[in-house]
């Protein structure tokens, strides 16, 4: 369980520094079946597994592992994960919009530049999301740990949550008359060990450097939903989960692609 005095951190910088979350040997076990899933080997489908990079800038995505492999799916309902986001969200019922692995590979792990992450998501409001990252190696800033910007999620979303990044020093690279003026744009980095998990909500300025390391940088994202999140049909946007819908446009979004992980504040089981 979290403190008051983290809890208002997270609410005053938008996200939250590492807490510990699975034990080392859990972390091994997710990490080698991602391998699985990543080459071809795993019993389900995720929704996507594909390169987000190039051959010099490899970043492995996989959207929806859960629905691939079983000890992910168990990870989604982590009590211990999602009794946090409950309180960070400040909801007693939450549900999982959807998760994704990034793994950036040695040597030639690829940048995640500056983004929020509700612009990509048109499809559900409003934007209350709370994301638990975990690391499944020791992300560092030599193999492209995150970076955030503290205060930004008050900030609004930022052109279509595309923030720019500068490719010298991986620094945001916004339009600045976006802003107010005198507004402190000053990231930092999130370095989060194995097993562990930081949080940051969905309108956080965040991205992650090139990996030049001989260490990969194996990583999980579930992106949690307070409970009163619901459906909300754009004719001209859409999103990679959106054929799994399956209520109206303006209902509450949940059903069997969108598992709920905790009701009336119990954690349910996988
Ligand atoms: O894993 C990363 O480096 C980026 C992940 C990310 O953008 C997210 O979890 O929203």
């Amino acid at each position: 369980m979290l403190t008051a005095e983290q809890i208002e951190s997270f609410k005053e910088q938008g996200f939250l520094k590492a807490q510990s979350a699975l034990s080392a040997e859990d972390a091994d076990r997710l990490r080698e079946r991602m391998f699985d899933v990543i080459e071809g080997q795993s019993k389900g489908k995720a929704e996507a597994v594909r390169n987000m990079g190039n051959d010099q800038n490899v970043v492995v995505q996989i959207v929806n592992i859960w629905e691939a492999d079983d000890l992910f799916r168990r990870h989604l309902f982590n009590p211990d994960i999602t009794a946090m986001i409950a309180q960070l969200m400040g909801d007693d019922t939450v549900r999982v919009w959807h998760d994704q692995v990034q793994y950036k590979p040695p040597f030639v792990g690829g940048p995640t530049d500056w983004h929020q992450d509700h612009p990509y998501w048109p499809i559900i409001q409003p934007a209350d999301l709370v994301s638990a990252w975990v690391a499944l190696e020791d992300a560092s800033v030599e193999n492209g740990c995150m970076w955030m910007v503290p205060g930004s999620h008050l900030w609004g979303p930022h052109k279509g949550g595309t923030i720019g990044t500068n490719r010298e020093d991986f620094s945001p690279a916004p339009d600045m008359s976006l802003l107010p003026e005198g507004t402190k744009i000053e990231p930092v980095p999130c370095e989060v060990k194995k097993g562990e998990v930081m949080f940051h909500h969905c309108l956080t300025w965040h991205g992650s450097p090139p990996n030049r390391s001989a260490h990969g940088r194996p990583a999980i994202a579930v992106h949690y939903m307070p409970g009163y999140t619901r459906y909300e049909k754009d004719p001209s946007k859409t999103h990679l989960v959106e054929h799994n819908v399956e209520v109206a446009p303006g209902e509450i979004l949940k059903g069997s692609h969108f598992p709920t992980v905790r009701e009336n504040g119990l954690a349910l089981e996988a």
